[in-house]
């Protein structure tokens, strides 16, 4: 009895460290990392995740995406981010236009623009998997000052669209229709 008491006691001690530590170990890393399911239309196998981590600059974001259908396999494929948090409807469509606010225009090579959701292209392998690392100083995911916020009121997506992205035509860049979705939203 009396040893269970001294280890209960040690262990009580012993909580406080720990929780101490916790604060400084990860620091900021939750609210820093947000992690995004993609899937696609329904009755398909596709899947996927995002996970996008705030950087001093900007948002590192890395991607995972598996059993892409046969048609989009060993191919460019544009990716981007929409403006609501919304992956439902045909085709996707829930999830609104491109992040935009200032209304410049489409794509990386565009001399008017980038928009703040263009990003560049990512490869699916003959086997319909995509591992890719993007990066984006347009955007933010813990609101900081000077760029555009994922998790604003309506959160927003990640879209993954049939075809790539030329990068300079309006309003898309000719990448087609919509094939994977993921709602950016800290629920
Ligand atoms: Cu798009």
């Amino acid at each position: 009895m009396l040893i269970r008491s001294i280890l209960a006691f040690a262990l009580i001690a012993l909580a406080p460290a720990a929780m101490a530590q916790t604060p400084d170990a990860t620091s900021g890393d939750a609210a820093a990392t947000v992690r995004v399911p993609i899937g696609g239309h329904n009755g398909e196998a596709l899947s996927g995740l995002a996970v996008f981590t705030e950087g001093p600059q900007g948002v590192l974001i890395r991607l995972r995406v598996n059993d892409l259908p046969v048609q989009a396999r060993g191919q460019w494929h544009a990716i981007h981010l929409h403006e609501t948090a919304d992956c439902s409807g045909r085709g996707f469509t829930a999830s609104g236009g491109h992040i935009n606010p200032d209304s410049v225009a489409h794509g990386l090579l565009n001399p008017m623009g980038p928009a703040p959701a263009d990003l560049p292209n990512i490869w699916a392998d003959a086997a319909g998997n995509i591992h890719a690392e993007l990066y984006t100083t347009g955007i933010t995911v813990t609101n900081a000052p000077g760029r555009v916020s994922l998790l604003d009121g309506d959160g927003s997506a990640i879209v993954i669209h049939a075809g790539p992205d030329d990068h300079h035509s309006q309003p898309i860049g000719g990448a087609g229709t919509r094939i994977a979705c993921g709602a950016i939203t800290v629920d």
